[in-house]
């Protein structure tokens, strides 16, 4: 007598799009937790972010990637860099579009991003986000439509990432849509990268929510202590690095008030993130030019 074996499935699928449409949004409705970093402003995200999701037959590796524009810097040309390498190595496309503005275009098109997507042979299921925001929203119907007669997506839907309309829908597609073939990670994880990597990522969501101009785009976090202890407080260090003099005055602010503002929110996140109290110690670094230099860029991780 022999017991059938059920079939899985399993596929990387890459999420990418123009900066601020809600990838890292998405990624996080999907896994049900705040893995990626999510702010108001665009070019939030710098590295790739993976998050995965299991069901009993299926297994979706979602690469959350930085929005797609044409570099000015050095950095920008590493974080474009992570968009290739993630579509390189993707069985499905997820391609993420800001409904509000596509409906104010009136197309779904996009000089930027369809020449990436023409290239491509994995399948690419187009995703109309921020629907929640959308005031005529039977006239989304006609983007959709767009996006069908234009040859180039396998599917097409409508969603909301913020409130989870559709979200479900969208990952049974994926899931459909994904070759069979055994799960590559335990059922129970739900992500690949160090818990350094998140905790980083958190301070600098934080830098991004409390600063502006360029501020949050000269800034970058490397943390250099995290020691567990058996007892008592955690103890974590991080650089916060900087360009200039100027930009380091303003984040520490006037007797330090802006530096332990960031330390006080950022740590709140961090405790919540790790389920354990932290000691937050934050250093304020001035590397000059980092965003363009190649060897502070690699000592950085880019
Ligand atoms: N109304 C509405 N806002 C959304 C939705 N999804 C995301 N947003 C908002 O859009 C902004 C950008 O969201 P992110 O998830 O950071 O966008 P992203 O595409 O990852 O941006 P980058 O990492 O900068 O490329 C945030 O303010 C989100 O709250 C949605 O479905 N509806
Ligand atoms: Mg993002």
């Amino acid at each position: 007598m022999s017991t059938a074996v059920p079939t899985t499935r399993c596929a990387h699928v890459a999420i990418i799009g123009r900066p601020n449409v809600g990838k890292s949004t998405l990624l996080n409705a999907i896994i049900g937790s705040h893995l990626s970093i999510v702010t108001s402003k665009p070019q939030t995200t710098r590295r790739r972010v993976l998050g995965i999701h299991t069901t009993d037959t299926a297994q979706l590796i979602f690469v959350d990637t930085p929005g797609i524009l044409i570099p000015r810097y050095g950095m920008q040309e590493r974080m474009m860099a992570e968009v290739g390498d993630t579509l390189d190595m993707a069985d499905i496309i997820v391609v993420v579009v800001d409904a509000v503005k596509a409906q104010k275009r009136g197309t779904i098109e996009d000089p930027m991003l369809w020449p990436l997507l023409q290239q491509r042979t994995a399948p690419i299921v187009l995703v109309l986000n921020k629907m929640d925001a959308v005031p005529m929203k039977r006239e989304a119907a006609v983007l959709i439509e767009q996006a069908r007669l234009s040859g180039l997506f396998a599917r097409a839907i409508a969603i909301s990432a913020a409130d989870g309309t559709y979200v479900a829908d969208l990952v049974s597609m994926l899931c459909e849509m994904s070759p069979e073939g055994p799960f590559l990670y335990d059922p129970e994880m739900l992500s690949t990268q160090p818990e350094r990597f998140f905790v980083g990522e958190l301070i600098r969501e934080v830098i991004f929510e409390r600063f502006r101009d360029e501020i949050p785009y000269a800034t970058e976090v490397q943390i250099v202590e995290f020691k567990e202890r058996t007892q008592g407080k955690w103890y974590i260090a991080a650089d916060i690095v900087v360009e200039r003099e100027t930009q380091k005055a303003i984040l520490i602010g006037a007797q330090g008030t802006g530096l332990r503002g960031v330390g006080s929110q950022a740590r709140e996140a961090i405790e919540e993130h790790l389920q354990h109290s932290v000691y937050l110690e934050l250093f304020v670094k001035v590397r000059n030019d980092w965003r363009n230099d190649r060897t502070q860029l690699a000592s950085l991780g880019f």
